[in-house]
């Protein structure tokens, strides 16, 4: 057993970027404990074809490691695979890391205040401070049709891609028409046999103007730094003046909606297959989504939109409510992740036995996304409504590392053993967040992962950006139960 003063769980965007900072302020005293047997989180995990991201790059990055060599507005996947790659080189961060590692449960021993991490190796780890970086989309959802196990080809989810099984000619039917499929779709269609797409609700799609970087722009970006912040600015206030349609005046994506119909009309000239590409809820409701060649993609003679609901899956294929069988050689699940339950992907036991499932039994929530009360030293990444419809996530990812980092620093400098949030600061904080959420457009009535079972929005936040990266600025010891050294 070791006694590690910080244990952090995943290395994605949240888990590095906290290390890199942690090392930045002279910390030097923490494991990372990673399942996989490289970096990069979900960027690692969702290499299916045509993975790329739907924020631009240069918001899409660490504010403190510019990436001059981005090759497009929207990268790749393996390009921001490569970037992440290259932050934990670059930082020095692989020393901390142990691979093929997975944290398979955390508790807190009331008498020591400090945390005890089993790991699927076998092994535990206490600690002091627990960080949970594992994200919101780490885990796949994978739907309960009845009869799926009885499938007799093969049936993958798009995170868990397998690319040794080839594609070609084959009958292929995908379920889902998130953000995930949109990219499949186009990506396959001129590749497989015939492709099967059952839609269950239409997304919004509206255009993607995916640039090119030219030799010469990476080149002024590496010669003038200043250049590419200039950018990086311009872009994150391009984002924050679309958050107004999502937090602050839904009409105004109403109204955006009619310029998105008519890229429909022009896109699908049948007018059976653009009525159910149509979709009848207020834009941004669910998440929008950007691409120029899904609309093609399902005017191909080879691809078919399937909208009537799944009844079965029998042994040979796709059975729907209408009666008609499609008889297929693979399905893929694009059916997303089980997200709204914010969960980290291990039991924890907080303070005096309590479990944090229990804990959020109604819904997961914390304060300010990162602590929760009755979990002492506990730090959360992508926690409870931290997640945007307008933004980058990593521009809220290094909010919370740098109030985690504020809190460290304050235990230091004060010999604290333990800091936990307050139970009625963090309940106003979410009776706050929760009202708000009320008014926005992700309560104008639609069905998304951004809502647990019961209805309850634990995944987005519900104003703009900096007012996020205000409040978490700094952390506030009036806001915590503390105890000495
Ligand atoms: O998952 P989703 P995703 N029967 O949950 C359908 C990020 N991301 O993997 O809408 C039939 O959006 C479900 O239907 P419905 C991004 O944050 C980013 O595509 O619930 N269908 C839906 O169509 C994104 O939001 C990038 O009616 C079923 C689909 O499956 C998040 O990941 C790229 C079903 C799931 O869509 C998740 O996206 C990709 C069932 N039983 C992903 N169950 C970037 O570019 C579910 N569906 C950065």
């Amino acid at each position: 057993m070791t006694n590690q003063h910080i244990v952090i769980v995943g290395t994605g965007f949240a888990g590095l970027g906290m290390a890199i900072r942690l090392k930045q302020a002279g910390f030097h005293d923490f494991t990372i404990l990673e399942q996989g047997d490289e970096v990069g989180g979900t960027w690692r995990d969702n290499h299916y074809p045509g993975a790329a991201c739907d924020i631009e790059s240069q918001l899409y990055s660490f504010s403190f490691e510019p990436n001059p060599a981005w090759t497009s507005e929207y990268p790749p996947q393996q390009e921001i695979l490569r970037y992440l790659i290259h932050c934990a080189d670059k930082y020095g961060i692989r020393p901390h890391i142990r691979f093929r590692c997975a944290a398979t449960a955390a508790r807190y021993e009331d008498h020591s205040g400090t945390w005890e991490v089993t790991t699927s190796d076998g092994t535990s780890i206490t600690c002091r401070s627990l960080i949970a970086a594992c994200g919101g989309l780490s885990r796949p959802a994978i739907p309960s049709l009845a009869g799926l196990s009885s499938f007799a080809g093969k049936v993958f989810h798009s995170a868990r891609w397998d690319h040794a099984f080839s594609l070609s000619g084959k009958r292929v039917a995908v379920i889902g028409t998130g953000a995930s499929a949109i990219q499949i779709v186009p990506a396959i269609a001129p590749q497989v046999g015939t492709l099967h797409l059952y839609q269950r609700t239409p997304p919004w799609i509206i255009p993607k103007r995916n640039r090119r970087f030219s030799e010469a722009q990476r080149s002024r970006y590496q010669e003038h730094p200043l250049l590419q912040k200039l950018a990086r600015l311009l872009c994150y206030l391009r984002h924050e003046l679309a958050g107004f349609g999502f937090v602050v005046e839904p009409k105004l994506l109403a109204l955006l909606s009619r310029l998105v119909r008519h890229y429909i009309a022009r896109s699908i000239p049948d007018p059976a297959l653009r009525a159910k590409l149509t979709p009848s809820y207020t834009l941004g409701c669910k998440r929008i989504l950007l691409s120029n060649d899904y609309y093609p993609a399902l005017c191909r003679p080879n691809v078919e939109l399937v909208t009537s609901a799944i009844a079965e899956v029998t042994p040979t294929g796709i059975r729907c409510a209408d009666g008609t069988e499609r008889a297929l050689d693979a399905i893929i699940l694009a059916t997303g992740f089980a997200a709204a339950d914010v969960v980290a992907p291990f039991p924890i036991q907080g303070r005096a036995g309590i479990q944090l499932h229990d804990a959020w039994k109604d819904g997961a929530e914390a304060y300010l996304g990162t602590t929760i009360a009755g979990f002492p030293n506990l730090f959360l990444i992508v926690g409870p409504n931290t997640g945007l419809g307008h933004s980058s996530m990593v521009y809220m990812i290094e909010s919370q590392i740098a109030y985690i980092q504020s809190a460290l620093a304050t235990m230091h400098k004060d010999k604290l053993s333990t800091v936990e949030v307050k139970s009625d600061i963090q309940a106003r904080y979410n009776q706050e967040i929760h009202e708000r959420l009320g008014r926005t457009v992700w309560s104008s009535g639609c069905s998304s992962w951004y809502h647990t079972q019961s209805g309850k929005n634990t995944t987005l936040w519900p104003g703009f950006t900096f007012e996020f990266r205000r409040r978490t600025s700094q952390f506030r010891k009036d806001d915590y139960q503390l105890t000495s050294r």
